[in-house]
């Protein structure tokens, strides 16, 4: 299988993420990349490419253009404002407040984020890019005959909303992915979810559609980020009712009860039947992640990677969340190289 990778991603390096009350070093950070380069290397996954250039267009196609054009020139009107730290949200339109864009960068900040823990950074905005870009380039091997690919994609996505970044994500890779098949004439497209947190903005952004499927597996939002969105009573809405799919799990879950809910999901992906499956590939389901509660172990990445492969479906692995740093690599690979087995 062909990675797809961009040294870009390097620019999004911010020095800062709120949590629990300090401002610490990021869990997102840049290392996690040579991990998981690394585990490719010394298993001989495949070529790894650079991702090819594409214009706004296909972006544009999921994310509005106000936001874009805030992601675009956020650093520059922060720094400019007299700030000397990195740009994080300090006030939203919440209940009861107005939906109006303030001409104050704070205001626009707020406008534009779900959450508070992701620092807009100098470099973000080229690094969110270039994520994009690998997400459309293994996109477009897979419309070239590719059977599978691994957009090896940072910044992660699938937090991200039409209008909204956060959760560690600016622009939502696998939905611009998804968005791409459909304009090129695929009918269906099914995105899998297996990132630990729930992929609200994925969610959202198909929710009323029925030409995407979104199905996701995650840590429950009542003890989990994104907290606000993920249960499994939201089934999609208008056109797109039944075509979303949520298995929240409790703290502690371990494999077995984890794999049920895959097994789950993949019936309904069968029946489905799309042209193509995306799957957003987070491996913060690990047991030894620092922000994720599950128990999943190294070995069982391999298990799962296999039997996705029995769906029998043109993928597109997208990297997503992960945290373990040391074991990423592993765990990510192991999930690639499981599904090349089973085919
Ligand atoms: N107490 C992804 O995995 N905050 N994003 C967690 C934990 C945000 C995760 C706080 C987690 C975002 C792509
Ligand atoms: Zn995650």
């Amino acid at each position: 299988m062909k990675t797809i990778y961009s040294e870009d991603h390097k620019l999004r390096n911010a020095q800062t993420e709120l949590y629990g009350g300090q401002l610490i070093p990021p869990f997102e950070r840049p290392e996690r990349m040579d991990y998981v380069l690394k585990q490719i290397n010394a298993t001989g996954l495949g070529e790894i490419m650079k991702p090819e250039e594409f214009s706004m267009e296909p972006i544009l196609r999921i994310h509005d253009t106000r936001f874009v054009d805030f992601l675009q020139t956020c650093w520059d009107k922060w720094k400019k404002s007299g700030y000397v730290g990195e740009a994080i949200p300090t006030i939203q339109p919440v209940r009861g407040m107005q939906k109006r864009i303030p001409e104050h960068i704070e205001g626009q900040l707020g406008y534009f984020s779900l959450s508070a823990e992701t620092s807009v950074s100098a470099g973000t905005w080229e690094a969110a890019l270039a994520s994009a870009k690998v997400a459309l380039t293994a996109q477009k091997q897979i419309n070239e005959g590719e059977y599978s690919a691994f957009a090896l994609c940072r910044p992660p996505g699938h937090h991200a909303a039409t209008d909204m970044l956060g959760g560690y994500c600016f622009f939502n890779n696998a939905a611009i992915c998804a968005q791409a098949f459909l304009d090129q004439g695929a009918q269906r497209v099914a995105i899998l979810d297996v990132d630990f947190h729930h992929g609200n903005g994925t969610q959202s952004i198909f929710y009323e559609r029925q030409d995407v499927m979104y199905l996701s597996l995650h840590g429950d939002p009542q003890h989990a980020f994104p907290h606000f969105l993920g249960y499994s009573d939201e089934t999609g809405q208008y056109s797109g009712e039944g075509f979303n799919f949520n298995y929240p799990m409790p703290p502690n879950t371990t494999y077995s009860e984890w794999f049920k809910a895959l097994e789950d999901s993949c019936s309904k992906i069968k029946n489905y039947a799309p042209d193509t499956l995306i799957v957003s590939l987070g491996v913060d389901t690990y047991e030894e992640d620092p922000i994720s509660f599950f128990k999943l172990k190294s070995d069982d990445f391999q298990h799962y990677g296999r039997y996705l492969a029995t769906l029998g479906l043109p993928t597109v692995f997208l990297m997503e969340g992960g945290y373990a740093i040391e074991k990423i690599g592993l765990n990510t690979v192991n999930v690639l190289v499981g599904f090349e087995e089973g085919l």
